[in-house]
């Protein structure tokens, strides 16, 4: 039965990646994501002008499926329709992640020079973002003039923690590609900064002035708005192969930090990490939140020797309790609660939603890399199922708006993440571990594989000779 699972699952994965390409071909080709019950396409606001943001995100996980004719499409597609001068409002941190990412890992896999090219020239378009007087760069840029401003919801024209904190591990690679060691130099200034500044008891709060360089306000999270920072830091260590001390101390002294003051045990004995306002707990954890049992995991064991053990333990518990979070319709909640008797359960109307993310599954991947507990891939395939009972229409996946009832209501949007993401780690999920392994490749924010950069030439061709 085992042998048969491992040809029918990874198999599966790549049946639902090809009905969500199909479809996106089919009604919303070069838009940027799938409206599959109204079977047309959505631009959205996030990225410019850009387009094709499916495309982009779907491109290494086709390929790394072996599905060539739609990689192959993709690739055309990127050769004669994608347009970087377009002239809009753009979030730098979503076209880092999704379109730098994409871009580098296809370069990457595939060694093909369109790839690096489109990705130098959009990696140039970036930089005006980082002209404010501390070098943080703003959260909104237009790709066209360089102008760039802080989004109007963030408090006092701040920029996101986990907006200029997710840039460190695309920015290396832009300069390793194009030899030009400015993008390097700008995301070492963010970290330089961030050392120097003055931390309320080890944490990093989510709003920080790019003009003082000072935190606007108190409120830290491992959820949205700070999440990708911390994984960025071990990340860095990790690409760095292990060269980075900097990053890893910061990364290590956060984790401490976090644990201190966020990291809470429920009455029911579940594991979750709080959110902080000002030293004020909010027992909450957003589903973003979840993606930190895979952190916490990769990271283990380049812990302290007397830690490690307590760190893979840490992040088999935070995992666990986003599966619970999972129920019952066997998808997860956009936020849940551990407070007035909630367990792991939204108690909010308005957090009940499900866009397809990927987090849970994430932490599930990582967590069967590092311990090969059966559990977790049996996590992941009660997800495939409820993706196929609840996500899926005629004509693609689709999110839905409350995980408590069973007569789904769908939000018509078919996530780009979910091509990248949510498909492409339920894939290596049930793949054997020497598909991209975790000690050749890093994956980005968006599940975009990135090489890990060698600091000898014998590693390297070693390297070369394993993933090609
Ligand atoms: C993705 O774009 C990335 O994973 C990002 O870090 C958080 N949000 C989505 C997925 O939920």
């Amino acid at each position: 039965d085992q042998e048969l699972d491992r040809f029918v699952c990874p198999l599966f994965m790549l049946q639902m990646m090809k009905f969500a390409w199909d479809n996106y071909k089919r009604y919303a080709w070069g838009k940027n994501e799938l409206r599959p019950l109204t079977r047309n396409g959505h631009i959205g606001n996030m990225f410019g002008g850009l387009r094709g943001a499916s495309i982009i995100d779907s491109l290494d996980t086709l390929y790394v499926m072996g599905l060539m004719d739609e990689y192959n499409e993709a690739k055309e597609w990127v050769q004669t329709s994608l347009d970087l001068n377009s002239n809009g409002e753009a979030s730098l941190f979503e076209v880092n992640i999704r379109y730098v990412g994409g871009l580098l890992s296809a370069y990457y896999l595939t060694g093909e020079e369109l790839f690096k090219n489109k990705v130098v020239e959009l990696g140039e378009k970036l930089l005006p973002a980082f002209n404010t007087p501390t070098g943080i760069p703003r959260g909104v840029i237009n790709l066209g003039s360089g102008t760039s401003w802080s989004w109007g919801w963030a408090s006092a024209g701040s920029s996101i923690l986990a907006e200029f904190g997710t840039l460190h591990l695309e920015f290396v690679h832009l300069t390793q590609l194009s030899n030009n060691p400015i993008y390097t130099e700008k995301v070492m200034n963010i970290r330089k900064l961030l050392n120097k500044i003055e931390k309320p008891h080890g944490l990093y709060p989510n709003f920080l002035s790019p003009v003082s360089g000072n935190w606007v306000q108190h409120h830290v999270s491992i959820g949205g708005l700070g999440d990708s920072f911390y994984e960025y830091l071990i990340k860095s260590y990790l690409m760095s192969d292990k060269t980075d001390e900097d990053a890893k101390t910061t990364y290590y002294n956060a984790l401490e930090a976090i644990e201190a003051n966020l990291v809470q045990k429920s009455p029911g004995g579940l594991t979750y990490m709080a959110e902080w306002r000002g030293g004020i707990l909010d027992h909450k954890m957003g589903h973003l939140a979840c993606f930190s049992g895979g952190m916490i995991g990769i990271g283990a064991d380049d812990g302290a020797p007397e830690k490690r053990q307590h760190y893979l333990d840490l992040a088999a518990e935070i995992t666990h309790t986003c599966h619970e979070s999972y129920t019952p319709t066997k998808l997860g909640p956009e936020a849940f609660r551990f407070d007035s008797g909630a367990e792991a359960t939204a108690t909010r109307l308005s957090d009940r939603y499900y866009i397809l993310r990927p987090e849970v599954i994430e932490s599930y991947m990582y967590m069967w890399r590092l311990t090969h507990d059966p559990k977790y891939r049996e996590w992941g395939w009660e997800a495939v199922e409820a993706l196929e009972q609840h996500c899926r229409v005629d004509s693609g996946f689709s999110g839905i708006r409350d995980v408590y009832t069973t007569t789904v209501s769908h939000d018509n949007m078919q996530q780009s993440f979910f091509l990248s993401e949510t498909l492409k780690y339920l894939y290596l999920l049930f793949s054997d571990d020497d598909l991209l392994p975790l000690e050749d490749w890093v994956f980005n924010t968006e599940a975009h594989p990135l090489p890990i950069i060698r600091t000898n030439c014998l590693q390297n061709e070693a390297t070369q000779d394993k993933t090609l």
